[in-house]
């Protein structure tokens, strides 16, 4: 399989993050993707390709161009303003009821104005090195389409950072620019045939349902810990269907605390019946392992072998399937997670000889 990888994303180093009332350590590293990175390169059935420039045009085609500007011009407006920080966080948020029966206002003028109006949480700080980091991945993503559309069967592409909570005209959720979501676009357009996401994400893709929320033309299919208790709490329940051409083609499948193989598996078949029903000839996977039994910020108990087992299933639809990284966060078997996912993507076997005892 031709993965796309480029070094650009260690440019996003971000330190810290506030969850559970407390500022810790952020958990989406650059060793995150380097893991993935060493896995796929120590197995010869992979081969690696450098992303190519695809410029901003794809990006704004379905992000607020206000939003792209902004986000390449922070880090030299937070300096300009005399900033000495190393991350910038938000610290106060543009919520709508804080002007209610005002009207817009003004777009605000400082840094910390702005970020509140563009970034929704606070685990997503920018760095000096965000915007290009952010770019790149982007970059790697639809340069994992154009493999795709060559003529290869299953391509991954190795984002990071993610991509799938970032919205139309907001980001957070440790993504920038929505990966999955700009490739699905983009594929759109090119093929002029419906598409389908499959976003295994422990989180629900929020960013990825509102940009396709009124598409009858792309389906958005999501497993994840549901919303009544995990991240991002405001979407991804299972009665949001999609609206007006939309209507049914959105479909949430919240998950139990500590869902087992066997439950997943079992809702699983529910989102790959409605994309066998869903026309078109290719599929867009938002990969995330923070599933994983051994995840640290999340809930639910896959092993390893569901990797592999959910990878094969994806497979038997019979599409050309673009694979994009979206999170997982237990470093040490993120790698060969992934790794046995996109075996079972190509029909290989399961393969736990690499996965390290910790
Ligand atoms: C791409 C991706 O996986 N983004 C996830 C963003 C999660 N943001 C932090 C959520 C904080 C929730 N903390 C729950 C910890 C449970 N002890
Ligand atoms: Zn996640």
């Amino acid at each position: 399989m031709r993965v796309v990888y480029s070094p650009q994303h260690t440019s996003h180093d971000p330190e810290h993050e506030v969850s559970d009332g407390r500022p810790i350590m952020n958990y989406e590293v650059p060793e995150r993707a380097e893991a993935i990175r060493i896995s796929l390169g120590a197995d010869d059935g992979f081969t690696f390709d450098e992303p190519t420039e695809h410029g901003a045009e794809p990006i704004t085609a379905v992000h607020d161009p206000s939003m792209l500007a902004y986000l390449e011009g922070s880090w030299a407006d937070w300096l300009a303003w005399g900033q000495t920080a190393r991350e910038m966080f938000p610290d106060t948020f543009s919520l709508p009821a804080l002007r209610e029966g005002m009207g817009p206002g003004r777009e605000p003028r400082t840094p910390l104005g702005r970020i509140g109006r563009w970034c929704f949480d606070m685990a997503t700080p920018m760095v000096e090195g965000t915007y290009p980091a952010a770019r790149g991945a982007v970059d790697v993503a639809l340069t994992a389409m154009d493999l795709a559309l060559g003529g290869e069967r299953a391509v991954y592409g190795l984002c990071r950072p993610p991509g799938h909570h970032a919205a139309r005209a907001v980001f957070g959720g440790y993504c920038f620019f929505n990966n999955a979501a700009i490739v699905t676009e983009e594929l759109a357009r090119r093929t002029g045939e419906p598409v389908a996401i499959l976003d295994v994400d422990y989180h629900h893709g929020n960013g990825t349902q509102q940009i396709f929320y009124g598409r009858g033309d792309v389906l958005y299919v999501s497993l994840h810990g549901d919303p009544d208790r995990a991240y991002p709490y405001f979407a991804g329940f299972a009665e949001e269907t999609g609206a007006g051409a939309g209507e049914h083609a959105n479909l949430n499948l919240p998950l139990p605390e500590a869902c087992s193989n066997e439950e997943y598996l079992a809702n699983l078949d529910r989102g790959l019946e409605a994309i066998a029903a869903f026309g078109g000839s290719t599929l867009v996977v938002s990969l995330g392992i923070d599933t994983y039994g051994r995840d640290p910020i999340c809930d639910l108990a896959l092993t390893t072998e569901a990797y592999h087992e959910v990878g094969r299933r994806a497979a038997a639809l019979g599409r050309t399937t673009i694979v994009l990284q979206e999170g997982g966060y237990f470093v040490p078997h993120l790698g060969e997670n992934v790794r046995n996912w996109l075996l079972g993507i190509e029909g290989r076997e399961l393969d736990l000889s690499a996965l390290p005892e910790v």
